[in-house]
């Protein structure tokens, strides 16, 4: 019992410290990164759900099993009976499987409508695929750059490798994020562990997806479609900061339109 406690202790200690590093996979992890979306949040509580069930199901159905290798062994039961049907005994194990069926069904699909739907969001950033880097563009604020992966070479202290990039999506906390998702070549995918996003890039296809991060912190993730020989250099980083970071940044970024050209030069343009 006191193997356990301490064992016990260990393990919520342990998961505290994850939960305050950024979001990455830690050595000898089991469980998932720290929620930080609702989107995660749902799909944690659905995998606690399933674990649960899943777990009362292997106990009963090895408890049983073993009662009967037991019980009717053949030096303990000799004579066999020749029962092979019983009504009662039929319905309820298919019931109670339908029942289980329905307690997973019913919270499975409330949270796949939950994650389809955007919720009034209130700005977007459009997420590029490319062989092998990604690219990303704010439509609204007129902001568009790409984003590579620092090389083992070039790493500071405080990067991850293969995780860290040159110019991280920049997104504000508690806000709404619609993301779009496309590829200019092949098939990629855009997933964030910690976000619970996990979205294809299609070439000539916008994939759509949301987050909203509640905590200011690092987010990464990896592209999570085989698209070529430097597939596994192509992460992704999120950097969730305040809304008066937020804007600091995206004014910094801002490229302006380029300005009308008087009519003569358009016209020049025109006949180029
Ligand atoms: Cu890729």
């Amino acid at each position: 019992m006191k193997f356990f406690k301490s064992f016990f202790i260990l393990g919520v200690g342990f998961s505290t410290l994850c939960s305050a590093l950024a979001s990455i996979p830690q050595p000898w992890q089991i469980g998932f990164q720290p929620a930080a979306s609702p989107m995660m949040e749902g799909v944690v509580r659905m995998h606690n759900l399933l674990l649960i069930i899943i777990t009362c199901i292997a106990l009963l159905v090895g408890a049983l099993m073993s009662y009967v290798m037991v019980r009717f062994r053949a030096a303990r039961n000799p004579v066999p009976s020749k029962t092979s049907h019983h009504t009662l005994l039929e319905v309820i194990w298919t019931m109670i499987p339908v029942l289980v069926l329905v307690v997973i069904g019913i919270p499975s699909l409330k949270l796949l409508f939950f994650n389809d739907k955007i919720q009034n969001a209130t700005m977007t950033v459009k997420a590029i695929g490319h062989q092998w880097y990604w690219s990303y563009e704010y439509p609204e604020k007129n902001i568009s750059y790409d984003s590579y992966m620092i090389e083992d070479k070039d790493l500071k202290p405080e990067q991850f490798r293969l995780l860290s990039v040159d110019n991280p999506v920049v997104v504000p906390i508690n806000t709404t994020v619609r993301i779009l998702v496309t590829s200019q070549d092949v098939l990629h995918s855009f997933a964030i562990p910690a976000l619970g996003i996990k979205k294809d890039a299609v070439p000539g296809r916008v994939n759509e997806t949301w987050l909203r991060i509640s905590k200011i912190g690092d987010y990464y993730g990896q592209c999570s479609e085989l698209c070529g020989v430097r597939h596994g250099f192509m992460p992704i980083h999120i950097k969730a900061v305040s809304q008066e970071e937020y804007d600091a940044w995206s004014q910094s970024r801002e490229t302006k339109p380029a300005p009308a050209l008087p009519p003569s030069e358009q016209h020049k343009e025109k006949s180029k």
